[in-house]
């Protein structure tokens, strides 16, 4: 996909334009990046983008958000029907509100304090300050009564910041993480202020019901609001100085994939041939179990190795017949947390590789790599059983894309119940990843499953990712929030699905 360099002549004529659809998000769908002969675009390829392009192609909107370079100024630009508004962050925003606050207070807080948050008063004041960036760049591409729609932890204050900007407009959010239960979420010294910033918005989206519902009960604990199903009662005074109520609806949207194009790629013969290829580079083993995660504390892999690790010890695989490939894509390598996380990772694996590895035969092949995605589905068609085993997760995309690869209607998907996956995904193996026995177990059960029943819950699970994918989502929450506006509001086109 080409992105145009800056194109200076449709720059300044189009620079005051406005749009009836503006999404914001931390990183926009372009990366820059810098090379010895200048700069170029890249697309970015994460689940976001897949998620949101179509809407942004129906709907000719712009779309808001820091293009992954620090201290740099990009003027906007037309990029594949949508238009780019890049946002400068300094390098000490970088460090402060983006590695700071939004990756080491908020994204442990929110999942469940599995590692220890830190709390800095200068990071908070840095997300103040850039969350008030993003909500003023919004605010000036927005067409009169436009739709915007807010995404993710790292905005979570843009909503209020918004609506006092321009209150003209119909406000989406979307939590793409857990919303944690209130007697962790209060830990937060600024719980008060994010609470209310995202009461800016018309409706706010979570994954799961229980996230919905834990916020529901940090708005009523802190504010005292009323919160009863999915509607939040705001009071407010008008222009006049009168009270007034603005209702707020919160409730569960989870997110899927664009599964017919993965499955497009898994009936290429192509990605067949190099499933194939892969099963024999790795030896043509009996077992092929995979993992793909970015390397992240969440995401449960030092508890998947140590399954793997116990079940070969005690002899219930063979090390001829068994073994382990996890892709670990690098990610937030500067926050220490994940350096201390990829140590951890390394030297558990090199043991288990030392202790039941042969020569011509590895125990665990561990990828530190990101991978295009033809690759991706190539191994999740040489993959037997596909470990998910995260220790708590918003929805958890993969567990989605194995599926929607398995056009052949085989593997085994074990699947962790702390990922909002599992709300729907319900014909996987359920397991607890905490309980190391019951894990065990699980990719026991899954090795010995017979064809039929993995062919029998393969299919229940396709059903669903087909039914329920990514066009899916973003037209119910676009509808939802569309029927917030008023009657003369311009309708955002929704996509086929
Ligand atoms: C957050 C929430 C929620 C990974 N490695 C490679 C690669 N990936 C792709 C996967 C998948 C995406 O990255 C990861 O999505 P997940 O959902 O698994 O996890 P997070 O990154 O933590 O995402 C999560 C999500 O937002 C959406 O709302 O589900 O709970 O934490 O698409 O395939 N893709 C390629 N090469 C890799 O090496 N091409």
């Amino acid at each position: 996909m080409p992105f145009p360099e800056q194109i200076g002549s449709t720059i300044s004529s189009a620079a005051s334009r406005t749009f009836n659809f503006v999404v914001v998000s931390n990183r926009l769908p372009v990366d820059r990046v810098e090379r010895g002969d200048g700069g170029a675009w890249q697309h970015s390829p994460g689940g976001l983008v897949t998620a949101l392009e179509p809407v942004m192609s129906s709907n000719d909107g712009a779309w808001v958000g820091w293009p992954g370079i620090a201290d740099r100024d990009f003027e906007s630009f037309e990029s594949d029907g949508a238009w780019l508004v890049p946002i400068r962050l300094s390098e000490q925003e970088v460090a402060e509100y983006y590695e700071g606050f939004s990756n080491d207070t908020l994204w442990p807080l929110y999942h469940d304090v599995i590692a220890q948050p830190s709390y800095h008063r200068e990071w908070w004041e840095s997300y103040v300050e850039v969350n008030r960036r993003f909500a003023e760049a919004a605010a000036s591409v927005a067409a009169e009564k436009a739709t915007v729609w807010v995404q993710d932890y790292q905005l979570q204050l843009v909503p209020a910041m918004l609506r006092e900007l321009r209150d003209d407009l119909t406000i989406g959010f979307f939590n793409h993480i857990p919303f944690p239960a209130y007697g962790i979420y209060s830990q937060l010294p600024w719980r008060r202020q994010i609470v209310e910033g995202l009461l800016g918005a018309d409706v706010i989206g979570f994954q799961r019901n229980a996230d919905a519902g834990n916020f529901a009960r940090a708005v009523r604990r802190i504010l005292g609001y009323s919160a009863k199903g999915t509607i939040i009662e705001v009071p407010e005074t008008d222009d006049e100085g009168r009270a007034r109520v603005r209702t707020v609806i919160a409730r569960h949207f989870p997110i899927s994939i664009d599964a017919s194009g993965y499955e497009k790629l898994a009936n290429d013969p192509g990605v067949q041939e190099r499933a194939r290829q892969i099963r024999h580079e790795l030896g043509d083993p009996k077992f092929v179990m995979l993992g793909v995660d970015r390397l992240d504390y969440t995401k449960g892999i030092g508890h998947r190795i140590k399954a793997f690790g116990e079940l070969l010890a005690e002899g219930r695989l063979s090390g001829e017949d068994a073994i382990l490939v996890q892709v670990a894509s690098p990610s937030r390598e500067r926050v220490e947390t994940y350096r201390q996380l990829r140590d951890e990772i390394e030297l558990a694996v090199g043991r288990i590789n030392g202790d039941y590895s042969t020569i011509g035969h590895q125990a665990i092949s561990y990828l530190h790599h990101s991978y295009p995605r033809e690759e991706m589905v190539a191994l999740f068609l040489a993959a037997d059983v596909m470990l998910v085993t995260a220790l708590r997760d918003g929805m958890n995309l993969v567990a989605k894309e194995y599926v929607a690869s398995r056009v052949d209607e085989d593997g085994v998907l074990v699947l962790s119940e702390f990922a909002g996956a599992a709300d729907e995904l319900k014909s996987a193996l359920l397991i607890n990843p905490h309980d190391i026995d019951g894990l065990k177990d699980a990719i026991m059960t899954a090795v010995r499953m017979p064809k039929r029943d993995r062919a029998m819950r393969m299919r229940a699970l396709r059903r669903r990712v087909i039914e329920h994918d990514v066009a899916r989502w973003s037209n119910t929450f676009l509808e939802v929030l569309g029927r917030t506006q008023p009657a003369d509001a311009p309708a955002v086109a929704t996509t086929d699905e």
